[in-house]
């Protein structure tokens, strides 16, 4: 029996991170799904272990770790297995600027595209307005709140959208650009970097199909689809449950050709919310 757990939503963003290092380093841990469209991570028992109310956590033994990438590198220094950071100084030092260049700049405009069309909408759909009021006062950080009011009540203004969906076109460019000059994100050797970007970008092909597509960012391309290739993503992906985990498999397809903006997020998701295809 191990003594790591990690709770975690889906395979994806913030809860992917230390699900996919963990597998990658051959760790056995045991997965303690918190689901956050019923709210679990708000939840006395999971406020007992994180009580900032936010996922992922994982504990070792006595230990309580919090903070997606910070959980990742103490992943790869405690434990063995195949070493997830570069050997030469530079190479670390780019690993640690695009895991914060992702963090803190790039992430919260994806996440802000997933809570308005994904988060917000199930949300609704699963407990009406009224129900979601009085889990949304029990949300501990004050930030949090925010983020769920809007989602829920659509207030996301257009000049925050229009911000986002700049900060994404820029975040693409530039991943473009640093993956032609090496065969991963930030060197020759698979990393951490990998790992945290692979949890941002996996469904740009269908999130933002006018810009990342086989055409446009080639380099891109072969990134997801190398990562997708390697045994840890595709055992880490199975824990998915929802819709969201399973956008992962375009990367199956040999070639995505550039399709209309209109074709992106907010109409595939639309649609396939119209269908009732979310949830599985
Ligand atoms: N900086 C934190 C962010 C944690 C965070 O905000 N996680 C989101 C999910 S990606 C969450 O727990 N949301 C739950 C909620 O807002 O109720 C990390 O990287 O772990």
């Amino acid at each position: 029996m191990s003594d790591i757990t990690l709770y975690h939503w889906e395979p994806n963003a913030n809860s992917g991170k230390p699900m996919l290092a963990l597998m990658e380093k051959g760790v056995e841990f045991s997965s303690h799904y918190i689901d956050m469209l019923q709210f679990d991570q708000h939840k006395p028992e999971y406020l007992a272990i994180n009580p900032q109310g936010t996922i992922p956590a994982m504990t070792h033994g006595s230990r309580v770790l919090t903070e997606s990438t910070a959980i990742m590198e103490y992943v790869n220094e405690e434990f063995a297995g195949p070493e997830l950071m570069p050997a030469d100084a530079q190479d670390r030092w780019r690993v640690r600027w695009w895991m914060k260049f992702m963090d803190q700049w790039l992430a919260p405009s994806f996440s802000m595209f997933g809570w308005k069309f994904f988060v917000g909408p199930n949300a609704v759909a699963a407990h009406g307005k009224d129900k979601l009021e009085e889990a949304i006062a029990r949300i501990p950080l004050p930030e949090r709140q925010i983020a769920w009011r809007k989602a829920v009540y659509g207030l996301f203004s257009e000049a925050e959208m229009a911000e986002s969906g700049r900060r994404i076109g820029v975040g693409i460019r530039m991943l473009e650009q640093e993956l032609g000059q090496h065969q991963w994100l930030a060197s020759d050797t698979y990393s951490l970097a990998d790992v945290n970007g692979f949890n941002l970008a996996y469904a740009m092909p269908l999130s933002q199909p006018h810009l990342a597509n086989d055409e446009v960012t080639p380099n891109i391309m072969r990134w997801l689809r190398a990562i997708y290739a390697r045994p840890a993503t595709r055992a880490c992906w199975k824990l998915g449950r929802t819709h969201m985990a399973s956008r992962v498999a375009i990367l199956e397809q040999d070639y995505i050709a550039p399709k209309d903006e209109s074709e992106g997020i907010s109409s595939g998701i639309r649609s396939e919310l119209d269908s009732g295809a979310l949830s599985r």
